[in-house]
């Protein structure tokens, strides 16, 4: 069997696993994995130091995974439905926890709409000499939608910054953390009360400098199992009624694994298989989007032909001639 339709069939599974349901004999040849340990995302513009990160948590309270360990991790040939390669387990305080660290920008969005992974929580890492970039504002907008309600942020790379900065050091650092407080709310976190902690992953990883390094990983632990592993289940928000209409985040299989050819336009009809069941409906493009290639995530309003009982968050696939071509997320009503 070719690389291609292999990846093809494991994703095709983890489908089927996403919502429960068996897609037929192609579909249905696994079912989900149970995942003994929580897991949390580590989420973060590329080169801010998630997997420098990753690798000094492993180092000091995993298995001592190395950076390039962790980074050869590729989802290239680990399908969604095998998270292992991407996981650096660690103990902390009692708990064991999988941090999942994804090698790209494009699988961390693949993972938080697609994979049948529901992490606990993430950690967002930012690069204090860059502040928030754009990958920021977009995974938390994201993690917002598909439901990564508790968050800890890392502040890293604080050993390049220097009185030099504008502000000085000092004056710089709580520049950067105002502006990360106004991008969490922006995108409906509690900015003002989320734990920011500001250190460097490369000293801890290294060795360096213990108070920037190690004392800030060990604070950054112990808020990630306070504020995500210990905080109180989410209310999702459902009431249980039928609906008919609701917003969605979309990840659009892309041809190689498995999904359209061709983009489509404004408004397109599709089967949309929940784990309550299956029906027919339109989605429509949000404003200023005209297109969606296979391989986009497009957030989208999806009109059901007929009424289904459907809950925010829960996961979805969309079908078309019998065979998934994307999956969703439901954001809101
Ligand atoms: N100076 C400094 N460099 C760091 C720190 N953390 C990561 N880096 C460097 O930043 C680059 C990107 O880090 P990486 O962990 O691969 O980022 P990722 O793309 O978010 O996974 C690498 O060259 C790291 O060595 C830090 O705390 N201080
Ligand atoms: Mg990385």
């Amino acid at each position: 069997m070719s690389f291609t339709m292999k990846r093809r069939d494991a994703l095709l599974s983890g489908v089927a696993a996403l919502v429960g349901v068996s897609l037929g004999a192609r579909g249905s040849a696994q079912s989900s994995a149970v995942m003994p340990e929580p897991d949390v995302f580590i989420i973060g513009h590329v080169d801010h130091g998630k997997t420098t990160l990753a690798a000094a948590i492993s180092s000091a309270y995993g298995a001592d995974l190395s950076y390039p360990e962790i980074n050869e991790a590729s989802l290239a040939d680990s399908p969604l439905t095998e998270y292992s390669r991407q996981k650096v387990g660690y103990s902390w305080d009692g708990a064991s926890v999988s941090l999942l660290d994804f090698p790209g920008h494009a699988d961390i969005i693949k993972s938080m709409i697609f994979g049948n992974v529901r992490p606990k929580g993430a950690i967002l890492v930012v690069n204090v000499t860059d502040g928030p970039m754009p990958q920021t504002g977009h995974h938390l907008e994201i993690g917002n939608r598909v439901g990564i309600q508790n968050l800890v942020v890392f502040l890293n790379k604080t050993d390049m910054v220097n009185d030099d900065y504008p502000g000085g050091s000092v004056g710089f650092m709580e520049s950067v953390e105002r502006h990360i407080r106004e991008l969490l709310s922006a995108y409906g976190y509690p900015g003002e009360e989320t734990t920011i902690i500001a250190g460097s992953a490369l000293d801890a990883l290294e060795g360096r400098d213990p108070e920037n390094g190690q004392a800030k990983i060990n604070e950054l632990l112990t808020a990630v199992q306070k504020e995500i592993l210990q905080a109180p289940a989410a209310d999702t928000g459902s009431d249980g009624t039928p609906k008919t209409t609701f917003d969605s985040e979309l990840y659009m299989l892309t041809t190689g694994e498995g999904g359209r050819r061709r983009p489509f336009f404004r408004e397109h009809r599709a089967t949309f298989q929940f784990s309550s069941g299956a029906v027919v409906g339109t989605i429509r493009l949000s404003e200023g989007t005209e297109i969606v290639n296979p391989g986009d995530n497009p957030w989208v309003t999806i009109t059901l032909d007929a009424p289904l009982s459907i809950g925010q968050f829960q996961r979805f696939v969309i079908v078309e001639e019998g065979m998934p071509i994307g999956a969703g997320v439901v954001s809101g009503f």
